[in-house]
Parts: structure tokens; sequence; C-alpha cells
């Protein structure tokens, strides 16, 4: 997690003075929003990856929270990137941009003063290099995702993610490497930190946005698999789907994209990564790294 500097309101601070106090509301309450976007190395130099998307689905997170004065556009925060990314020496890197709250101990948004902070770091594999080629290995989870009106999934709130630390650790001290969520209804929404398709007689099918998160990386495979001519569905999908599916992969800023091998002990199609992933892993890392029909709709060279 560690970098030279981090940007706070404004200002590139020293990373060890890159501090907020104890009474800080947001982290007592939860609230608060934020993002996870990539930087890649590539043959052109660091690339990041769908920036503007990113930044404008956080400040779409403070719109969802409640957030009446959003202290920065969308062009502020994107010029804040860069200047990070840059000041930090980085290509290849995780950018994590942070809204909280200062101010008093109250459940009033609006008695607290907004403040955002760019954090970025050099985060490897998330599921790991193994998970990457051979498949992760998942469970479902008893904790159920939240309901679209207990806790709004559209938005990435920080206290959103309490259920997914829940999720999380219960799968991790199972055994399993990440938990599936299935929503208020019974129905496969998505897991702690990413979302989920399966692949079915050459079909994709993944999750209908109500209950999830919008991902951008979800986005963009499902924009790939049409490029490469697969036929994709958005319908409900439910735990048992996912048994008999061919292929199960799951894909986030941070997963990118990651095959599933097992699910609750069954072995999903062979057991390892299938080739609708594997296709779609292999156009996504050409994209990400500068090689792909896409790259150049969707990375921005980091300037500086
Ligand atoms: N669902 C959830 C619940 C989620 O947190 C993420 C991203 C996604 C789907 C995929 O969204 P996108 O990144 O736009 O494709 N999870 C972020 C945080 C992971 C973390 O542990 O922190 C991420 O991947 O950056």
């Amino acid at each position: 997690m560690k970098s030279d500097y981090v940007w706070m309101d404004g200002e590139l601070v020293p990373y060890e003075e890159a501090q907020i106090h104890v009474n800080t509301p947001s982290l007592h309450y939860g609230y608060g929003a934020f993002e996870g976007i990539r930087a890649y190395d590539t043959p052109q130099g660091g690339a990041v990856f769908r920036l503007r998307e990113h930044l404008e689905r956080f400040v779409d997170s403070a719109q969802v929270l409640g957030v009446q004065e959003f202290p920065y556009s969308v062009e502020d925060l994107r010029k804040a990137s860069h200047e990070t990314i840059s000041a930090n020496g980085f290509k290849g890197c995780y950018i994590r941009p942070l809204l909280y709250f200062d101010g008093s101990f109250t459940l009033n948004l609006d008695a607290n003063t907004p403040h955002v902070s760019i954090s970025t770091w050099e985060w490897g594999a998330y599921l790991g290099d193994e998970g990457l080629e051979n498949g992760v290995h998942m469970t479902v989870s008893s904790f159920t995702r939240h309901h679209i009106n207990v806790s709004m999934t559209k938005a990435k709130i920080t206290g959103n993610y309490a259920n997914s630390v829940l999720a999380k650790t219960l799968a991790v001290r199972s055994g399993y490497d990440e938990a599936i969520m299935l929503d208020p209804t019974g129905y496969v929404a998505e897991c702690s930190g990413e979302n989920l398709f399966l692949v079915r007689d050459g079909v994709i099918y993944t999750p209908p946005r109500a209950t999830i998160l919008e991902g951008i990386t979800r986005d963009s495979v499902l924009t790939l698999a049409n490029d490469l001519g697969y036929p994709v569905v958005e319908e409900p999908i439910s735990r048992d789907q996912l048994y008999i599916a061919d292929e199960v992969f799951v894909c986030g800023t941070a997963a990118e994209v990651t095959p599933v091998s097992t699910i609750d002990h069954r072995q999903i199609g062979a057991g390892r990564r299938g080739p609708v992933a594997e296709a779609l892993q292999t156009a996504f890392f050409q994209t990400v790294k500068g090689g792909g029909e896409r790259s150049e709709e969707w990375l921005e060279y980091v300037e500086g």
C-alpha cells in the first residue's frame, strides 16, 4: 500500500504524513465512498484503464450517498490521478480515490465536511497468479448481498463493504478463495469484490444490474465478448445454474478476469480455466497492455 505521495484535497502529501484523526466520523459510521482503478505498464508508458468511467462512478457514489456539494469535478480528479501516479513514478499501479468526512460525531451527512484523497500502490493478482491461470475455489455465502433499499449497490459506499468483509472472511476461513453472494430473493448477485459470469453451451450469462455494482470490468468483458462474437444474456441466475455451468469466471478491477474451478466443492466444467474465460482473459490483458482493438478507446496514458 506504500508510495511516496498521497493526494489529499489538492496537495501531494508525503506518505507518512497522509493521516486523519481517529475521531473521523467516516471511520466510525462507514459513510464515505471509494473507487478502485488500475494503471498498466504498456510499451507506450503507464496507462490508466477507463479512468473517466471510474471517476464518474466515484462522483455518482457521492450522489447516491447524498452529498450535496461534492468538492471536485471529474476533470479535477482526472488531473489529480495523473499527478499522483506520476509523482510516485508508477507505471502499473492500483489507484484508490476515497471520499471521507470530518467534523462531529453525527449521522447527519450535511453537518460534516467532505474530503478526497487519492492513494496509489502496486497491487499484484488479487486472487493470486495461480488463480488467474488455473481458477479459484469459491463458496456461496450464507451472508446475503444488500437489499437495494437497505444499502444501495450502485455506489461504492465504504460501509457497504462490511457485508463483503463478512462474506470474504468466512469464505477464506473455510478454505475458499472467495465468496459468491446471493441477492435477497435468492438469485446470484456478485462476489465480495467482483462481478460474476457463467458459460453454458457457448452462451455467456451474467446477473442483471438490479442488485449489483455496475462493474466497469463487467462492462468491458461484455463489450469484448460481443466483439469476439459470443452471445451474452443478462438474466437472473440461480445457485444450481452455477453448479452445472460449463465455466464460471469473475471480474473486477482488482481481480481482472479470474476463472473459477470449484464452487461448494463441485467441479465447474473441466475444473480449470475454460476456453471462453481464456479468450476473454487474453482479450482483456491485450487491451489493458495497449495491444487490443479497444486499447485506444479505454486507455489514458499517464501525463507528466
Ligand atoms: N462488485 C463489487 C462488490 C466490487 O467491490 C467490485 C470491485 C466489482 C463488483 C467490480 O467492479 P469494477 O472494479 O468496476 O469492475 N471491487 C474493487 C475493490 C476490491 C477491494 O478488495 O478493495 C476493485 O476491484 O477495485
